[in-house]
């Protein structure tokens, strides 16, 4: 048996063992790109729907709305930015041009667009305002650009690759950098199509000939992150509620993903045998609906609901992309900003505080990895977390963790992958000796994380 007595780094509010193992640096493992990691760190990010749905009151527009529509009295973009920041997002995605064709900036190759709109006499331009409050408060700015494109004549025509194109090379060539571009994977056949009125069919796996659409995005931007179902950057965790898999692996097989034709079950939980590293994002609005609609102002979800979110997100190593649609004025309500000043409270007042940072480590190499974790005293938690050095690969495929607790070691979580960040709830115990143990990995685990916390205290409403 090795025992080694780590030295503790601590950061913030994570206890950081460094990694001992020779034979990792020889594994032969996927790793993700710095770009990836940095997109990783983020944990929480937001996303905008904002369009000509905002005014029609629909979730997808049939793309023969009058541009006249588009008109908000009182848009506000550092009001999203700023809430987004309170709610401790690092990143916001915007709907540049959803289903409907209808495009936020006025693009020159399309009348379809706010230059059309009474919105600031048809001068105005969403997507400049936009990234400016982002830039502002800190934030990294992403764009959604629907591939399917219900206004325009050419959809479904080889015709229509060029104008969409286009559009790509406008907004990753005039805003700055943008971080991340959003590839949806929707593709319903009927809309307006230039006034045609009819269903068009499209091939999912050759039409968009995405390859050449992701060289031009990278050439473009070279550090942006790419998502669709099939990645390269970060890929859709298969459902829209904002859930990743309970084993959640940010490896997997991206040549068996097809934009918009993907396996959901396998998107949720990724695959050890992948050869890819795609991070899995977790998309979910904040209400029923990904546009906002007044008569969902009493669906904002509870903060209940959010923490489930968070624990099935972030804590189950994905990234969180949560939607926060402004309404008719421009502006996120009221209702969903006091939610959103519960939820950054309630991850500040939980997370600031690592009730295991001060902890002795110390780590047994024998048949089965395990770090022993010595607490200066008995401390109540009841949420455990634990984190791996991604930039050497996912490791962990199976893990207990035991409390010392009346003299026994009672096995008070389990489970299988870890990534990033795996979030445990456990009922409330008080305890001051642990162990994990890691009961099955590739190659020797690099564990960089053991947190113990409590969750934080209400948010205090009268102040
Ligand atoms: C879906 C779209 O069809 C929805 O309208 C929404 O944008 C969601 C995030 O992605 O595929």
């Amino acid at each position: 048996m090795r025992t080694s007595l780590i030295s503790l780094i601590i950061f913030l509010f994570v206890v950081t063992a460094c990694s001992y193992s020779v034979d990792s640096l020889e594994l032969d493992i996927v790793v993700p790109t710095k770009q990836q990691i940095a997109y990783q760190e983020m944990e929480v990010i937001g996303f905008i729907h904002f369009s000509i749905n905002t005014f029609t009151d629909k979730e997808w527009g049939y793309g023969d709305e009058s541009p006249e529509l588009f008109n908000p009295s009182e848009l506000d973009a550092e009001q999203w930015a700023r809430t987004a920041k309170e709610a401790g997002m690092k990143e916001l995605i915007l709907t540049a041009k959803h289903h409907d064709g209808f495009c936020l900036w006025p693009s020159a190759y399309t009348e379809h667009s706010v230059k059309n709109s009474p919105w600031k006499d048809g001068q105005g331009d969403v997507i400049r305002e936009f990234v400016d409050a982002c830039a502002k408060y800190g934030l990294k700015a992403g764009l959604y650009l629907s591939p399917w494109d219900r206004n325009h004549k050419d959809y479904g025509t080889s015709e229509y690759l060029p104008y969409y194109r286009n559009q790509l090379t406008e907004l990753l060539t005039n805003y700055g950098v943008i971080s991340e571009i959003w590839f949806d994977g929707a593709n319903g056949g009927d809309g307006y199509y230039g006034g045609a009125n009819e269903s068009r069919k499209i091939d999912r796996e050759t039409y968009y000939d995405w390859d050449s659409t992701f060289n031009l995005v990278y050439k473009l931007q070279p550090d942006i992150i790419i998502f669709s179902d099939a990645g390269p950057g970060c890929r859709w965790i298969g459902n829209e509620h904002g859930i990743a898999g309970e084993t959640n692996w940010s490896t997997i097989k991206g040549d068996s993903l097809i934009i918009g034709a993907s396996k959901q079950s396998y998107l949720n939980t990724g695959d050890p045998d992948g050869d890819d590293w795609i991070v899995g994002e977790c998309d979910v609005s904040i209400r029923p609906g990904w546009f906002y609609h007044a008569s969902q102002d009493d669906e904002v979800k509870s903060l209940e609901r959010f923490k489930e979110i968070y624990y099935g997100s972030v804590g189950r190593n994905g990234v969180l992309l949560l939607n926060i649609p402004p309404d008719k004025r421009g502006l996120i309500h009221e209702n969903d900003v006091a939610r959103l000043q519960e939820f950054g409270h309630f991850i500040n007042s939980t997370f600031d505080d690592n009730l295991a940072g001060d902890a002795s480590i110390s780590v047994e190499e024998d048949s089965v990895y395990t770090m022993n974790i010595q607490l200066p005293e008995e401390r109540t938690f009841n949420l455990l977390v634990l984190g791996e050095d991604i930039a050497k690969g996912q490791r962990v495929k199976a893990f207990r963790v035991e409390a010392l607790l009346e003299k026994q070691w009672i096995t008070i979580a389990e489970g299988t992958t870890v990534g990033y960040k795996r979030i445990l709830r456990v009922d409330s115990i008080k305890a001051s000796k642990f162990r994990l143990i890691i009961l099955d990995s590739f190659g020797d685990p690099l564990i960089t994380n053991f947190g113990l916390f409590l969750e934080g205290t209400p948010f205090p409403l009268n102040q």
